[in-house]
This record gives C-alpha cells, structure tokens and sequence, in this order.
C-alpha cells in the first residue's frame, strides 16, 4: 500500500454504514414501491417428483385483480433455461426452466405465476389454480440416487451428473504398509440459508427506452445483469441491475434464481413493474440449500500420527436442478481436503448426484466447511487411535512456517502461513494444559467434558479468472470531486459485510482524509459499470486490492501535478498525510485540496497533465488467499439427558494484514455462530416422499443468541503477497472451522462411552443414544 504512516487502516473504525441499517432509515428492495406496480405470486409444487397433468388456470384468471397467470407453456420461447457456471468436463445439464414444464421434481418448483394489482389478490388467486399430479417415484437418499432409478430426470438415464476423480502419489501403497488405519463414514447435514431478509424482485421495463431496470435481493449485480441478458436475449447494456440494501446473503443469493428473468419478462410482457417477495416458509423451498455431502473415507497414518494416505468418496446431493454453481461447490471439498496437513499421497471420487430436492449451491464456507470437518474428524481419529494428543498431531502435520508458498497434494499453492503459529497462541489463550487437567479430574467424577480442537485453512479471495467460470477480477473506479471528496464505485457488493468502511479506511489514509470522507458506491450496475461481486470472501483480497491499485494510480497523478508546481521531480515529491513537499522540506507543501483545485481549474497544469483526478483498475489476483487459524471449543454433556452446552469457544485467527479487527472480529462472530448452529441445532431434513419436514422456523432450530457462549478471539498477521495490501479473506473462515471443532469436543466428551464419531447435529436425542451405545 502507498501509505506512509496508516492511522485507518488497522483502526477499529465504526461501522458508517450501521446507523441508516439500525435506525429503519434503510431502503431494502421490498420497501421499493413503484406507480402501477403489480404483485407476482407463485403456485409451487407440493410434491416431490410428479408428472403435471392438468394445471387449470381458468379460475384464479376471472379473481378480483388479476392481470395475468402464467404457465411454462407461455413463456417457453421467451425465457430460455437458466445456466450453470462451471468447468467441468461431461456435466450433465439438465433443462431447469424458469417455471415447470410439464413435470416437477422437488416441493417448492413454480408453476405458475399470478399477476394482480395487490399482493394479497395475487396470493387469493394462486389458491383457485387447480394443479393435478400424477405421483412419480421421488429419490432424496444420495447413495440410493447414485445407484440407480428412480431418476430424478429420466432422459437423463442417471442420477449421476458428474464424477470428479482425484489422485496424488500412491495412496494404496502408503495404505497397504501404514501401520494405523482407520475408515469412517460422515454425513454432512443439509442446512438452510437463513438470511434476515427473504430474496426479492421487482422489475421494470420501461418500452420507450427498451431498457430494463431489475431490483434484486442479490449479491452478484453484475453477474446477474450478464445472466438475464443471456436467458431474455436483452443486450446487456440495455439492463440496469441494483442491489439496494440487501440483508444478508451468505451465499443464497449468489445465485441466478428462477425469478428474476420470469419477473423482468412479465413486466416486459405487462408493461407494468411488477415485484414478488419470498414468503419465509417459500424460501425454504425455493432458496438454495448448503451442504448435504456425505464421505467414506479410509486413512493410514504413522504410529507417531503422522498422515500418510488419505482415500476419500464424495457424494454430494444436487438436488432436483443445477442452480448457477451447484457442481461447482463440492469440487471446493476436493481441493481443500488436505487442509493444513503435509498428506502426499491422496485419492478422491466425488460423485455429484441429484435427488428429489431443492438444490444445494453455494452457502458459508461453501465446499470448505464440508472438506475442514472431514480433514479435522481425522486427525482426532488419528489421535485417539495412536495415543497421542490431538494439538500433537496436528503440529506434527503441518508444514513447516518456512515452507511457503506451500504446494498441496491437491495443486494448491498456499500463499503463506504459520500454523504452529496460531495453535501455540490458541493452546497459550485458552491454557490447554489446565483443561485437560480439569477434563481428568471431572471424568474421575464422572462428568462428561469435551475439548475440541479444529485448525483450518481456506481457500478464499476468489481468484484467478483461469479457476473462475466468469471471471476472477474485480474492478473500481475512484473519482476526486472538487470538493476534494472522493466517491469510490466498486464491482464488490457488500450484503453487511462492511465495506463502505473498509474501503473508506483504504482511500482516507491514501489522501490524508477520514472514512467520512469517502463515498463508497455499489449495488448499482448503472453507477458501478462492472464487476464480479461479493462472495467467496473476495470482496478485500480482491476488491480492496483493485481500490488499491486506485488510490496509488490517483496519488501518483497528485505527486506530478505537486512535482509541476513545486518546480521538483516526481521521484523527489513526498505525499504524507494529506500533504504533498520535495523530500525535507515540509515547510513548501501543497494541501491535497491545493492538488484537487489545480487538477480541476487547470489552467496551470502543463500540456501533458490531463484535468481531473480519477482512475479505474481491473485487479487480476494471481492466486487465491489461505486464511488459517486454530479454533477449540470446551462443552459438557449432560450424562441423563445428552444435552451439549458450549462452554467456551477460543479462537486464533490469521487473515493477513487486518484493515478493521472490528469488523473482522464481527465477521468472526457471525461466522463462528453458524458453523456452532450446523454442529448443535441445524437440520434440514426431507422424509422418504421428499417433503421437507423442517418447512418452518419451529422446526429448523437457527440459534439464538442466548445459545451461545462469548467468544474468546485473538488473532496472528502473516501477510499475503497476493496483494499489495496484505489482506486475505475472512468472511467464512469462522463457520469453516468451527463445526469441526465443537464436534471434536463432543466425541471427546463422549470418549468414557467409547465413541468415536458422531455426525451433526449433536442432538441431546443422538447424543443421548450414542450413550447407550447406539453410536460409535
Ligand atoms: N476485512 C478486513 N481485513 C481483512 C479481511 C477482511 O478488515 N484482512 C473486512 C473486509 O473489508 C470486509 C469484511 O472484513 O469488511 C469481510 O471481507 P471478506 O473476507 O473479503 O469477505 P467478503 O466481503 O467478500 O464477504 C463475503 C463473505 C461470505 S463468502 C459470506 S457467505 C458471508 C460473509 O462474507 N456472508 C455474509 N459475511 C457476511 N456477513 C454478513 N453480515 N452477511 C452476509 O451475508
């Protein structure tokens, strides 16, 4: 970074975004009303795999309001089926279409859509379309859908979309001679996304200009503009996208839903702005789902604990349909299996499977989460079969703090880290010695107490165009106005993560100003003229770092003009502090304003100094960023009820070079929280006909605060060279490790009763019957 003497950056800056998001004084997209708007409701499929015999919409169009009602049938040569993005060879793509045609395949797929002049008449309307059904068999085991039929798309004659094998070094000769092997099977739950704020879309086709403007609950303005395009056969400078305030994605709206092109053609087709928001109880069905991957895998590992052959078999669930990265997310989990260990010699089958449900996509963590549980399972399967401590084991598998950049079995190159780093201060922070001495003095009671360990790696600030489906830039521009204010547009979308003042914190110490200075604009396609997003915790690594490459293009521009009036070389001009002087004489400086009043009046600068102060960057990475860190969490686990209470979570985490430890720490907490909500509460789960039992916030146990315990944060900087600033990502790596780690503590718990393993959720139910020895 250009700056001399950082007084922001690294500060723990307030939020400036928080108080218009705490005092109602924000615009979400359903706040957004428009003149002559009509409102768009969905009759969604209540089964899971059914032929469409008849859908019957001549009762809900004679209803009070109604504008239109709409079926596949009508919009089929208008909508084409919505893309996935990915990169693999062979993928089975089957037709996913804006609403069903003809046949369904998970409970919540639209079917028709109701326009009316309110809400509430759409909503009566939907009730009067008569759908009939003719039941087919619906699949929602994984391993049953992977053997054979029934299938989920017949003409596809497999539920098997893709295979994605993997290999490095011999696994099977390291296994045959390991003199400690050890096999498990691990089902990753299903969760569901529970963003504050439920998705959104209004769209408006303005006729005379041909333009469309689309509001969307998303995190991807650009994408999405580029996507429509595609399916509506618009030129996509003829489509403005905007994401106003958006509460809450993580990851759910990284994505190209069914709605948006269907809404942009209705208005197109209606002349009239039409908006639909997602009931809670309708985003369960129809909002992406995370996770649902289950492992078999096989390890040999040195008597001393030492990983030395990793064998593992992926299945993850799709779901009914590709949503946008739906294949992609589980190839994640194959190249982060090996986590933070030195494992050579590693084999992995991923079979990517559909079912009778609603499709899995990307959600916090996304492919990470999944690969860390695995990884962390067994190095403490290693430690107990051995003997020996889990932190030992562990250290023992690291790479070495000096060997960076790291190459891993997978072909990743880990851009720097210190492992051992971040486990001393972890075990120093939380006195592990002194717990574990607690844990034999209360297991000599009788009392059950856990301790967990998970020490993870990521890969984040996604990342180099080549491992991208659309690109792996990201693009600002940076205007000095003459107010010697500056407005920063970014193709990053921030959703709460805080980048309004993140950014501000990067240009306020570039320019001697303060983050109330700075103007950070985004959300707006016709504001932002590109960029990728916000998503696999990219938006600094690789946003912060394009704002980078501005502020210095800018500052260098400042220095010329400085240079020019001060009768100096540019090499010589020093720009400190929002001052600009010839090396050693601070007493000859000009005031950034100075600078910002000749760029603009210009008639003293020379010919060869363009007027105005403004740059755009596109910032290409050149490798991904590894956040890591060393999580542990201690519980105690009632012996008559198997109820598990987290006592304390300690964490040491290492993003790199720290731009606001608030909101890292925030961002932490948040991320943390979910990662303990998947190993103790969270379930989505289907019964054997594909109705989704937890449809409801009664049944799919969020947390709430008063669950958890404070958490106990410190961290570790190791810079990335990747990027001038430092930086690496952080806004996922609290739900990738913790899982793993509340987990280890539960097994661990549960060692008197000679479990080894246990999946998520800890249940007090499945606690309590693996202490009756109903698992092991
Ligand atoms: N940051 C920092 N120093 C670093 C790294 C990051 O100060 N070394 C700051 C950033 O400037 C930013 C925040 O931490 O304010 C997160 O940055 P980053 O790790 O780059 O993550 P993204 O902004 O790309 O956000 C995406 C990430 C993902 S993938 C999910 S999922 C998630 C998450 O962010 N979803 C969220 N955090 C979320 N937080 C909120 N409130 N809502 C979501 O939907």
């Amino acid at each position: 970074m250009p700056v001399t003497v950082p007084k922001f950056i690294g500060a723990r800056v307030r939020r400036k975004e928080d108080p218009r998001l705490i005092t109602g004084r924000a615009t979400y997209t359903d706040d957004i009303v428009l003149p002559r708007m009509a409102y768009v409701k969905l009759v969604r499929s209540t089964q899971a795999h059914a032929k469409l015999t008849k859908v019957d919409v001549a009762a809900a169009k004679k209803m009070p309001g109604v504008i239109a009602v709409v079926t596949g049938e009508d919009i089929k040569d208008r909508i084409a089926p919505l893309p996935v993005a990915h990169k693999i060879p062979d993928l089975k793509v089957p037709a996913h279409t804006a609403l069903a045609m003809g046949e369904v395949r998970h409970v919540g797929e639209a079917i028709v859509a109701i326009v009316a002049d309110t809400a509430a008449q759409a909503t009566d309307a939907a009730e009067h379309v008569v759908v009939d059904y003719e039941p087919l068999p619906a699949v929602t085991d994984v391993e049953q859908a992977a053997a054979g039929a029934p299938f989920v798309h017949a003409d596809l004659g497999t539920n098997v979309a893709f295979t994605f094998p993997f290999k490095a070094g011999d696994p099977d000769a390291q296994l045959a001679k390991a003199p400690v092997k050890i096999r498990q099977r691990i089902m990753n739950q299903r969760l569901i996304p529970v963003a504050i704020e439920p998705r959104c879309v209004i769209a408006d086709y303005d006729a005379g200009y041909q333009k469309l403007t689309l509001t969307s609950t998303t995190q991807i303005p650009h994408l999405l503009r580029l996507l429509l395009g595609a399916v509506l056969s618009l030129p996509e400078h003829k489509i403005r996208v905007v994401a106003p305030e958006v509460g809450g994605g993580f990851g759910s709206k990284l994505n190209f839903y069914p709605e948006e092109p269907l809404l942009a053609h209705l208005s197109q087709r209606l002349g009239r702005p039409v908006k639909w928001t997602e009931t809670r109880t309708e985003g369960f069905l129809a909002t992406i789902h995370g996770r649902d991957q289950l492992a078999e895998f096989e390890v040999g590992a040195g008597k001393d604990g030492r990983l030395l052959a990793l064998k593992v078999k992926l299945w993850q669930d799709l779901g009914a349909y590709h949503q946008l990265l739906t294949p992609v997310i589980p190839t994640l989990t194959v190249l982060m299996l090996p986590g933070c260990y030195t494992v050579k010699d590693v084999e992995v089958e991923l079979k990517g499977v559909f079912t009778d449900k609603t499709p899995t996509d990307a959600y916090r963590g996304a492919g990470r989460p999944e690969a860390t549980f695995i990884i962390e399972r067994v190095m403490d399967l290693i430690a107990a079969a051995t003997g020996k401590d889990p932190a030992e084991v562990r250290r023992l598998n690291f790479p070495a703090a000096n060997a960076f950049p790291y190459l891993t079995a997978t072909g990743l190159a880990y851009d720097s880290g210190n492992y051992q780093g971040t486990l001393d201060k972890l075990l120093e922070k939380a006195d592990y010695a002194k717990l574990r001495k607690e844990q034999a003095e209360q297991r000599a009671k009788g009392a059950l107490m856990g301790i967990g360990l998970s020490t993870y790696v990521e890969v984040c600030g996604l990342g180099p165009s080549a491992a991208m489906p659309a690109g792996g830039w990201e693009a600002c521009e940076l205007e000095v106005r003459r107010s010697g204010k500056i407005v920063v547009k970014t193709g990053a979308s921030p959703h709460g993560q805080g980048e309004e003042t993140t950014f501000a914190q990067i240009v306020a110490d570039g320019f001697g100003l303060t983050p109330d200075d700075v103007e950070i604009v985004h959300g707006d396609t016709d504001a932002v003229a590109e960029g990728i997003g916000t998503f696999g915790s990219r938006a600094q690594a690789v946003g912060g770092a394009a704002l980078a490459r501005c502020v210095e293009t800018v500052r260098t521009k400042a220095r010329r003009i400085a240079a020019h009036l001060l009768e100096a070389s540019i090499e010589d001009i020093v720009f400190e502090d929002g001052r600009l002087f010839p090396t050693g004489v601070p007493a000859k400086a000009k005031t950034f304003m100075d600078i910002v009043n000749v760029a603009y009046l210009a008639d003293q600068l020379p010919q060869e100094i363009e007027p105005g102060l403004s740059a755009v960057h596109f910032f290409e990475p050149t490798n991904f960023t590894f956040p890591f860190g060393a999580h542990l969490a201690v519980v105690d686990v009632d012996k008559d009820t198997g109820k598990v209470t987290l006592r304390r979570y300690v964490a040491v985490d290492d993003c790199g070079t720290l731009i606001n430890p608030m909101i890292v720490e925030g961002q932490l907490h948040g991320g943390i929280a979910q990662g303990v909500a998947q190993a103790l509460f969270e379930e989505a789960v289907y019964d054997a006909g594909g109705q989704l039992v937890t449809g409801e916030l009664m049944d799919y146990a969020v947390p709430k605060a008063a669950f958890l315990p404070s958490w106990e944060l410190d961290h570790t900087v190791t810079p990335t060279p990747v990027n001038v600033l430092g930086a690496k990502g952080v806004g996922e790596a609290g739900t990738i490790a913790s899982g793993a780690a509340v987990m280890n503590a539960v097994v661990d718990a549960l060692q008197p009763y000679g479990v080894k393993h246990m999946d998520m959720p800890a249940t007090a139910q499945k606690v309590w019957r693996a202490m009756q020895g109903g698992a092991k």
